[in-house]
């Protein structure tokens, strides 16, 4: 499956409506709406404009509290199991869960991996956490398994958005031997050669963001890649 990574922060009306257009031909599974700060306060609005253009369900992926809308369809309950930060293990989700429960949101518990790809990413930082060394497929795999004991039903490996380089193959691997549960990957995906690799090692989504920004039309050649892993074109 594939998800396409909105941030409200990130995008003009124009050029989310393209993405977004081109998402709907391209036929992907999701939209996931968040990031890491949220300087505009646009997270309605950008989900309604989504709404205008395709049935493509929204799922909130949220950075904080205050990325919480009940204008979406489901949520990534985030657990950042990665990382030793007790806010974002669970003091938010203290804070957000009676919200949530007010909504019609479909709760998704995720446990929430972040990867060191290279370089520091918002969401490395913001989350005043370590990120799981890029060569430490060991440690991914048990943190996953532990995720997995703990009952979360999706589990989040990200690099986070703009690393430069994505999750490496072997960790992605290591992880799926180590959970039944599905695996969601990210981060610094921008061709569909790295999309196979990343469908070859195991996960069942892909999500695909920042890149999108800059080429909106990439999202038909990693569907196709989604769609039918074997062929690669371009
Ligand atoms: C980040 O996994 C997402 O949380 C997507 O990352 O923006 O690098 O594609 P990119």
């Amino acid at each position: 499956m594939m998800a396409a990574l909105i941030d409200p922060d990130k995008n003009d009306r124009r050029s989310l409506v393209r993405i977004v257009q081109n998402s709907q031909m391209a036929d992907i599974d999701f939209f996931f709406i968040g990031g890491s700060l949220l300087i505009k306060d646009e997270l309605d609005q950008t989900i309604a404009l989504i709404k205008e253009h395709s049935e493509i369900p929204c799922v909130l992926f949220p950075g904080s509290v205050m990325q919480i809308s009940s204008k979406a369809d489901a949520i990534l309950f985030l657990s950042l199991i990665s990382g030793r930060n007790p806010e974002f293990l669970i003091g938010n989700h203290v804070i957000a869960a009676p919200y949530i429960r007010q909504t019609s949101l479909e709760v998704i518990p995720t446990g929430y991996m972040l990867i060191h790809c290279g370089n520091t990413t918002t969401a490395h930082y913001i989350s005043a956490t370590l990120p799981i060394p890029s060569d430490k497929d060991d440690i991914a795999a048990v943190t996953a398994m532990a995720g997995e004991m703990l009952g979360f039903k999706l589990i989040y490996l990200d690099a986070g958005s703009g690393a430069s380089h994505p999750i490496r193959p072997s960790m992605i691997e290591a992880v799926r031997q180590s959970v039944e549960i599905p695996i969601i990957v990210g981060g610094g995906i921008r061709s569909a050669l790295q999309a196979k690799q990343t469908y070859d090692a195991g996960a069942d989504i892909l999500v695909i963001g920042n890149a999108l920004e800059k080429n909106a039309s990439l999202i038909q050649q990693l569907a196709e890649v989604a769609k039918n892993p074997g062929v690669i074109k371009g």
